[in-house]
């Protein structure tokens, strides 16, 4: 199976999730509700799985730099929902990365949302972001001590095809040290590239 039946197969579930709106909220139970699907920014769908944690680490890679980085659920802490994903890298720090791989449309516009809190986050570079990976592309970077805070990064996919995306403590070059939790993640199709 190429990578365009791939494509065209994720678009059609995006659409189905989409056109099936009205049933889900009547007839769903509220994990569902958390997952994040309704709430999508204007009503555009959210293209990420799991995107408020509240299935776990499911459908998300974990990775970290110099291996000393952990990656758990939170259930403590949330922002939506029950549970949140958190990163605790040690003193001396990690680049710490927890990707999703999402099908996407080239040369297309994308904006990536959800909400960042740190605790002690001690770095001279990147601290806590949503990012890209492959490239530089990320969000506002969140250091020290923060409440939930909300950041965004608008993008466009150029030729990809697929893209890994998520939260990350430290980035490259820089090597952060504390703890971050993230929820309520949304990734929404914004429409052609400007630049087409
Ligand atoms: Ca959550």
């Amino acid at each position: 199976m190429g990578k365009k039946v791939v494509m065209k197969t994720a678009r059609r579930a995006v659409r189905t999730k989409s056109s099936g709106f009205r049933s889900v909220i009547l007839s769903l139970s509220l994990p569902v509700l958390a997952a994040g699907i309704l709430t999508a920014q204007q009503g555009r769908p959210n293209i990420l799985k799991n995107a408020s944690f509240e299935e776990g680490q499911q459908g998300w890679d974990f990775s970290s730099w110099n291996k000393k980085g952990q990656v758990s659920v939170d259930n403590e802490v949330h922002r939506e929902g029950r549970s949140s994903i958190r990163i605790e890298n040690p003193a001396g720090g990690d680049d710490s990365f927890l990707t999703q791989t999402v099908p996407v449309k080239p040369k297309t516009r994308y904006r990536l949302t959800g909400y960042i809190m740190t605790k002690d986050v001690q770095v001279k570079g990147t601290g806590a972001t949503l990012s890209l990976f492959g490239g530089f592309e990320k969000t506002e970077s969140i250091t020290g001590d923060q409440r939930w805070k909300k950041v965004e990064l608008e993008f466009e996919t150029g030729p990809l095809q697929e893209i890994k995306i998520g939260p990350r403590l430290g980035h490259n070059s820089s090597m952060a040290a504390g703890v971050a939790w993230f929820d309520e993640l949304e990734l929404v199709e914004l429409g052609p590239s400007r630049d087409r």
